[in-house]
């Protein structure tokens, strides 16, 4: 018995269902990379809201891969949330309706053309934006590259978004909101002069029409998501009484700072649990510096010491200790946090969160793709207080660890996840700190590179 909509009045009552009819839900949401995170974090936004509007269903589109279609089309959209705490609690999302893949590139350009979608948002991961270390869009990246000189048959999210907006253009389609869900500083602004910029590059007229009609607001999302595992399966064919292929896991706490800058219609997320607010900056800086900045801390230095999962490593004095006066004494003094943020407060709840005994966070999941986060998580902050004349041998411990973790990885032969893995494996780590795609301006600063060579493991 596999769950699906026939299915779903069988789910025990204890447990959330949809409580609106699926049937008459339209697709105002087209998602790319709709993975963990997007169904952990905003699908169950949607799906709150859909209980008073069918307007916000959402389509999926997952450009690399077809795991998501295989797993969730067979039940109908449908899949189980767990949310992890001392009682866990679980919840059937049914706001995913379609999920596309490359296999169909017509429906992809549809879904972004139609007269029903007013948003396209994105989860693709920090290396799905083709950013140059200054920010702006990378046109000798790979995929930007490709999808210039074959602009119908793209292979980036930017390349696909921008066959769609062209078609939507043509339909005479109105404007669009664009909201970028991932963990990137200023990451609407970015991905919107990423967009204009390669549409520029194709046509100029296109590129003007984006300007006017399509906004990108900015967004911080916030919620702990340790990957799917066969415990998970286990909890949740018990607590449903049927399979489900793919059920997703995340803590209790959730959240999703907006800009309130939409083309037209705007949602009332804010009535489902999100925040409209015009500092999405200071929150966004604070979020990334501080807990994912601490996260891949405890990542690099964690497994350094054989740690492997987050509270694990939060129960290791030394690690908790370092990592707690990292965040308050190195991190906090580099964050313009915005009205009504308390910085030790939320510090304090970011502790709290990472020593959840309930959830298995492994590290390694975290470690994944450092070339990609280290510059917002901490490069950043090391800037802001090289600048402000602070110093800087803590922020250095976690990037040396991150150093060691590449060297060790070289040395065994095991794989390394990170899209610069061919090079980083091949340099040593002065070269790794003269890359200029990752370390931006302190690729050229010796008193940098001296801290981190000289930073021992804690
Ligand atoms: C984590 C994030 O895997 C990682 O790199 O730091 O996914 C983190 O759990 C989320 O950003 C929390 O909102």
């Amino acid at each position: 018995m596999r769950l699906s909509q026939a299915r779903l009045a069988h789910v025990p009552t204890a447990i959330a269902r949809p409580g609106y009819d699926r049937m008459h839900v339209r697709a105002g949401v087209v998602h790319f990379g709709p993975g963990a995170f997007h169904r952990a974090h905003q699908a169950p936004v949607f799906d709150s809201l859909l209980a008073d509007d069918p307007r916000w269903g959402v389509t999926g589109v997952s450009l690399h891969s077809t795991s998501v279609a295989d797993a969730l089309l067979p039940q109908d959209g449908l899949y189980t949330l767990a949310l992890l705490d001392a009682e866990p609690d679980m919840r059937v999302i049914g706001a995913i309706g379609q999920v596309l893949t490359a296999r169909d590139p017509a429906a992809i350009v549809d879904a972004v053309a139609s007269a029903d979608t007013r948003i396209v948002s994105a989860t693709i991961t920090e290396k799905g934006y083709c950013l140059a270390s200054d920010g702006s869009l990378d046109f000798a990246h790979p995929a930007i590259a490709h999808d210039l000189l074959q602009p119908e048959t793209p292979t980036s999210f930017i390349g696909w978004l921008v066959v769609g907006l062209i078609e939507r253009r043509r339909r005479g389609g109105g404007g669009l909101t664009v909201l970028s869900c991932d963990n990137l500083a200023d990451n609407g602004r970015k991905l919107g002069a990423a967009v204009r910029a390669f549409a520029e590059a194709r046509d100029s007229e296109t590129a003007r029409w984006i300007a006017d009609e399509v906004r990108f607001p900015c967004s911080m999302v916030d919620s702990i998501t340790p990957a799917t595992d066969d415990a998970l399966r286990d909890r949740v064919r018990a607590a449903i009484g049927m399979e489900d292929a793919w059920p997703i896991q995340r803590e209790r706490f959730s959240q999703w700072v907006i800009e309130p800058d939409f083309a037209g219609d705007r949602p009332p997320l804010d009535h489902v649990g999100a925040t409209f607010s015009t500092d999405v900056r200071g929150y966004e800086m604070a979020k990334l510096r501080l807990l994912n900045g601490a996260h891949s801390t405890l990542a690099y230095m964690g497994l350094e010491r054989r740690h492997e999962t987050v509270a694990q490593a939060m129960r290791d004095g030394a690690l908790a200790a370092f990592v707690e006066r990292l965040m308050r004494d190195d991190i906090a003094p580099s964050l313009a946090p915005p009205a009504g943020l308390d910085v030790a407060t939320y510090i304090d709840a970011i502790l709290q969160r990472f020593a959840n005994p309930a959830m298995e966070h492994r590290l390694a999941q975290i470690a994944w793709d450092g070339s990609q986060k280290l510059p917002y998580r901490l490069l950043d902050a090391v800037c802001a207080a090289r600048a402000a004349g602070r110093p800087i041998e803590r922020l250095a411990m976690p990037v040396a660890a991150w150093l060691r973790f590449i060297e060790a990885k070289a040395r065994s032969g095991e794989p390394l996840t990170d899209p610069l893995a061919e090079r980083l494996l091949a340099a040593s780590p002065d070269t790794i700190l003269a890359m200029p795609e990752i370390f931006g301006e302190l690729a050229g600063d010796s008193t940098f590179a001296k801290a981190v060579i000289g930073a021992m493991p804690l």
